[in-house]
């Protein structure tokens, strides 16, 4: 006994494929904001992680654990077409990020103590902009947090297409 299968079951079995396949790849990835690290006591007022390697297409969810933070776009620090973000204060924040690049932020209440962090979109075309994101300059504590996050960053390799 064969088993036929006509052309029309084929192209469902691939229509089927195609539709299922961006649910597996995408993710959401959480990004907390902190008072202190649980890890570190010392270092305050903090996003965990700091750098955080996500794919297009990913959701990363600001997490409010402790209350008084939010999430904001640094200008500069967004890939072109990218949009820019700023939550509420002690809110949870979702953004889904589409566009390979760099992608600085911080917590604008916090700005002055550091408190900043770096999303990176893998992808065609990430590289494009991590010059022009390392070039932009910041006030006191927060340029001290930025030269460690792009040393972590060439350390790890992760400015590498
Ligand atoms: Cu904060």
């Amino acid at each position: 006994m064969t088993i036929q299968i006509n052309r029309r079951q084929l192209m469902l079995a691939g229509a089927a494929l195609l539709v299922a396949r961006p649910s597996f790849a995408q993710s959401t990835i959480d990004i907390e904001m902190l008072n202190k690290d649980p890890d570190d006591k010392k270092r305050r007022m903090i996003f965990k992680p700091l750098i955080q390697v996500v794919q297009p297409g990913d959701t990363v969810r600001f997490v409010s654990v402790d209350k008084g933070h939010n999430t904001q776009s640094v200008d500069g620090m967004l890939p072109d077409g990218a949009e820019e973000w700023k939550s509420k204060i002690s809110k949870d924040f979702e953004v889904t990020l589409t566009v390979p690049g760099f992608y600085g932020y911080k917590c604008t209440p916090h700005t002055a103590m550091g408190m900043v962090g770096l999303i990176i979109v893998q992808g065609d075309g990430m590289l494009d902009n991590y010059e022009a994101a390392k070039s932009v300059k910041h006030k006191s504590r927060m340029q001290k947090v930025w030269d460690q996050i792009w040393d972590q960053v060439d350390a790890e390799g992760l400015a590498q297409a």
